[in-house]
């Protein structure tokens, strides 16, 4: 249904009271009791949509237990065995696709059209890339082997999404897994669970264990534990990396970013407007690969800026279940509170604050567009990652200027050049310290891409060759085998 009528929120609803509205944590094929909970609350209106389990170390350590128990019969499957369980997943998702995308957007608070048409069909499109890995992986990858029991914790910025990247990648490879969602975004990870059990997935081969940052803690100093990868902010993010050296676990780190959006003047300016839209206000700007830095050529500065202001009052800000809603709500007050400190302290550098007066919604955790103007690098706005709908723009003169301001931030996850001269874009493209460069588009993503940054953006890739590879060990027997003996 493409229409614009609110999508009803009845089936998700009906699904958390079917769970009694609260939940355990899926351990070893099952549910446990629900221990001392916290709620799960929808930031649109404040209301409570269940009851969530908060993971002790015990809990972790019964999750691990049986990944552990689990991996030596998953990883001796055939590759082509692991697929089958993989494309079930796939098409239970797909099958639950509604399901999924009105549960997380009750939970985050995203726009229904983003959960429906972006995340979910990419989850599963996930499975679907990685079932086919798994057929392959013998061949792909002949002397390696999997890590064992993969430890995994994601952020409440895409819920669904991130437990994809995550747990696609590591069941095609052999390895189990035990998962902590965010705790502000759990729901979607607990349906997931249900999925795994209704395929008769082999019990323990994915945990999900629910919790904040202690539980993170526990998942991350558990000694059984052979492989980390987290998705988080970049503080965190060095807190994990310190924990786990010397420990012999893999790591991988998607952390934070601040990606330049780079704006020549021969560029296609409504279709930048239209890239930019989607760069900063996607998801309410909480993207860790948002184009937050707009840098503008400044001959078109001032007719630039005027068409993204002119765009910007036509955004609409409201309930996330409105197919119509171009802005959703942001995922807690905490994240509102932040960004709105961040705002307070750039006024006080001397930006100029602009947002549109448009009709907003009268509770609930919700942002308006805004653009900050009149700043330098050195400003708050313009080096730390704001995660909220705040565009930053500060302009250039030459190209070189562009990459050097491109280039000056801590992080380099993404970032996006607009310019009909392909000369121009290619030769900028490789000079830009960044995961990936999109010239002339925004957020494309795909499973069979590397995604993945530099610097205080992590290390490690996710999707592509890269990021099986990321769930693989080099195994010298396995090289032995594969080397003819002469
Ligand atoms: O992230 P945290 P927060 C950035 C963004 C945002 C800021 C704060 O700037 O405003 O971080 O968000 C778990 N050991 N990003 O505080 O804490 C936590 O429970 C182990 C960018 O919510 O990093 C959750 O599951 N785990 C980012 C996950 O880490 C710990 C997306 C992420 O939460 C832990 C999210 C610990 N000590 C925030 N402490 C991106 N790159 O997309 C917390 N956690």
């Amino acid at each position: 249904d493409y229409g614009l009528a609110p999508e009803a929120p009845g089936p998700a609803l009906d699904w958390l009271k079917a769970n009694g509205g609260k939940f355990g944590h899926f351990i070893d094929g099952g549910f446990t009791k629900p221990g001392k909970t916290f709620a799960s609350i929808n930031p649109a209106n404040g209301e409570k949509l269940a009851e969530i389990s908060d993971g002790t170390k015990a809990d972790v350590d019964k999750a691990v237990k049986a990944a552990r128990a689990a991996f030596k019969d998953w990883s001796q499957l055939s590759g082509f065995e692991r697929a089958k369980y993989l494309y079930a997943i796939a098409r239970q998702i797909q099958r639950e696709s509604r399901l999924f995308a009105v549960l997380e957007t009750l939970d985050n608070g995203k726009p229904i059209r983003e959960s429906r048409d972006a995340d979910i069909p990419l989850v599963a499109r996930h499975f679907y890339h990685h079932a086919g890995w798994a057929q392959h992986i013998d061949k792909a990858f002949p002397d390696h082997v999997p890590y064992g029991v993969c430890g995994q914790i994601i952020p409440w910025n895409f819920p669904l999404l991130m437990l994809a990247w995550k747990i696609a990648p590591a069941l095609a490879a052999g390895n189990t897994v035990v998962l902590k969602p965010a705790e502000f975004t759990s729901l979607t990870a607990l349906l997931f669970a249900q999925i795994c059990a209704r395929i008769g997935l082999p019990k323990g081969v994915v945990n999900i264990v629910t919790g904040a940052g202690e539980t993170g803690e526990a998942i991350v100093n558990h000694p059984d534990i052979d492989k980390i990868a987290f998705t988080g902010s970049t503080e965190v993010g060095k807190i994990i990396r310190r924990a786990t050296a010397g420990s012999g676990k893999g790591l991988s780190l998607e952390l934070g970013g601040k990606s330049p959006f780079v704006v020549f003047d021969d560029a296609d300016l409504d279709s930048a407007v239209e890239g930019l839209v989607d760069a900063i206000w996607f998801n309410q700007g909480q993207v860790c690969c948002a184009g937050s830095r707009l840098l503008i050529q400044e001959s078109v500065e001032e007719k630039f800026i005027a068409k993204v202001k002119a765009r910007m009052a036509t955004l609409r800000v409201g309930d996330p279940l409105d197919k119509s809603i171009d802005i959703g709500a942001m995922v807690d007050p905490v994240q509102v509170a932040r960004v709105q400190d961040l705002l307070k302290q750039g006024a006080k550098e001397g930006g100029t604050v602009y947002a549109p007066d448009g009709t907003m919604p009268e509770k609930g955790c919700f942002l308006r567009p805004t653009l900050v103007t009149g700043i330098s690098p050195a400003h708050i706005l313009a080096s730390e990652e704001i995660f909220g709908p705040v565009l930053v723009a500060m302009s250039f003169r030459t190209p070189e200027e562009a990459v050097a301001l491109a280039n000056n931030t801590r992080y380099g996850l993404a970032a996006s050049v607009w310019t009909e001269n392909i000369n121009l874009a290619l030769d900028l493209a490789p000079k830009i310290k960044a995961g990936v460069v999109w010239i002339n588009s925004t957020n494309q993503f795909d499973a069979a891409v590397g995604f993945g940054g530099y610097r205080e953006s992590g290390f490690g890739r996710e999707g592509g060759r890269e990021g099986m590879a990321a769930y693989l060990k080099p195994s010298w027997e396995k090289a032995l085998k594969a080397t003819p003996v002469l």
